[in-house]
């Protein structure tokens, strides 16, 4: 067991993850005593890690905007932010739909005369934009409203810089409790690999057969999808931009990796995020505002999800895709995945709104339902990898911007 501590906590994740699958496999009959007994530890680990991310997020953004100590530059991280984020979820979607459509021919025809789904609501692009803005200073804490809670520290952190010196001490309370919160944080995540095993052991017991089923092949495709898009688009990224060599990044995100398969939260993987980010080369100031912004907007596993769902759905209930409504797909995931929070199974929540907009029946999320949550510990791994590139080349950039301007000064 002492042999166990010594190892870094991407190891521990590592071996917590495969003690998970071996004993979820060995109790695929026992998935009750799973439920009862085992998940309920790894929901308390979800809770203490849901609970630390909002004063880590609203003190952490404050800290990392009053650091910069101009609005201006504030404005060009979070402007640089917002453009990686779009146009790689856009690039994520079209990977899902191309290959989803090239494999399509592989998808069984499965009966669908008998489904139903209730698709709960889901917010219109307006609300979405509408439910950013806070409307009262506690709830936004109180619901763990992300987007909300990143607003009002932008708006917290604008105001200390343009009330300047006479903010000397909130500055300073600032960052105590920004270091008092990260520490917290850092007794939390000690606790992962119990929290992974008691995650991920249930989920195995109870899809473990199904897995091996006929949903095995869009789960194939869909993964196929984020490992491409992984591999091609953020190791192109990191390396033309970031200053990385892709094998440097996925190494160093591994233990965020891992932890977001096995909680299948982005939001809940925050903090293990900015830890391996920062130890990456991107700095706190960046990794403190771009990395909770990511965990609310930024989710291209999740379209991805959607681009290839909208294809299954579609070929079972033997509806052919136009060009047309693929284009459709790809706007409406890349705005779905800004509306989805970075909190389990909310992505499936948003594929009723991708599937009405191209007509499609709702009742198609039934076919995949059962096997939500193992697509999520795909897609929220690649979301969160996605976010931490983002925070990297932003940070590699600025850094590279300084020198500019240094070398610009010294040639005058
Ligand atoms: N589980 C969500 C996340 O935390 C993603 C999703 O449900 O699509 O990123």
């Amino acid at each position: 067991m002492k042999k166990l501590r010594k190892l870094p906590l991407a190891g521990q994740i590592f071996i917590a993850l495969v003690l998970a699958i071996i004993v979820g496999l060995l109790m695929q009959n026992q998935a009750a005593i799973a439920n009862n007994y085992i998940k309920p530890f790894g929901t308390i680990f979800l809770n203490l890690v849901k609970f630390i991310v909002v004063p880590i997020v609203l003190f952490s953004i404050m800290a990392g905007v009053v650091s910069m100590k101009d609005i201006r530059k504030v404005g060009k991280i979070g402007g640089t932010a917002v453009l990686y984020y779009t146009l790689t979820t856009a690039c994520a979607t079209t990977i899902g739909l191309v290959i989803a459509n090239l494999a399509k021919g592989f998808f069984p025809k499965l009966a669908t005369g008998n489904l139903s789904y209730t698709a709960s609501k889901a917010p219109s692009l307006m609300s979405t934009i509408v439910n950013i803005f806070p409307d009262n200073f506690i709830s936004p804490m109180v619901n763990n409203n992300m987007l909300q809670v990143i607003v009002m520290a932008l708006i917290i952190g604008f105001a200390i810089i343009l009330v300047g010196e006479k903010a000397e001490p909130a500055i300073k309370a600032i960052d105590v409790l920004n270091e008092i919160f990260m520490k917290c944080m850092d007794m939390i995540l000690h606790l992962s690999p119990i929290g992974v095993f008691c995650l991920l052991c249930p989920v195995i017991a109870e899809n473990g057969a199904v897995v091996i089923g006929s949903l095995a092949k869009v789960l194939l495709v869909a993964y196929l999808c984020f490992a491409i898009h992984a591999v091609v688009v953020y190791s192109m990224a990191v390396r033309a931009a970031g200053g990385l060599s892709p094998l440097e990044f996925f190494k160093g995100m591994l233990p965020a990796m891992l932890f977001a398969f096995s909680s299948a939260s982005s939001v809940g993987t925050l903090p293990l995020n900015m830890e391996c980010a920062e130890k990456l080369g991107a700095s706190k100031e960046v990794t403190s505002f771009v990395l909770p912004l990511g965990a609310t907007i930024n989710m291209d596993g999740t379209a991805i999800y959607q681009g290839v769902c909208a294809v299954f759905i579609a070929s079972c209930f033997g509806i052919n895709l136009t060009f047309g409504q693929m284009i459709t797909i790809v706007l409406t995931a890349t705005l779905a995945s800004i509306g989805t929070a970075g909190v389990p199974g909310a992505g499936m929540v948003m594929l009723a709104m991708v599937l009405q907009s191209v007509g499609l029946p709702v009742a198609g999320i039934a076919l995949v339902a059962g096997v939500d949550r193992i697509f999520d510990m795909g897609r929220t791994t690649l979301n969160i990898t996605g976010d931490a590139s983002c925070a990297i080349i932003v940070s590699h950039l600025q850094k590279a911007r300084a020198k500019a301007k240094e070398m610009a000064y010294a040639d005058c």
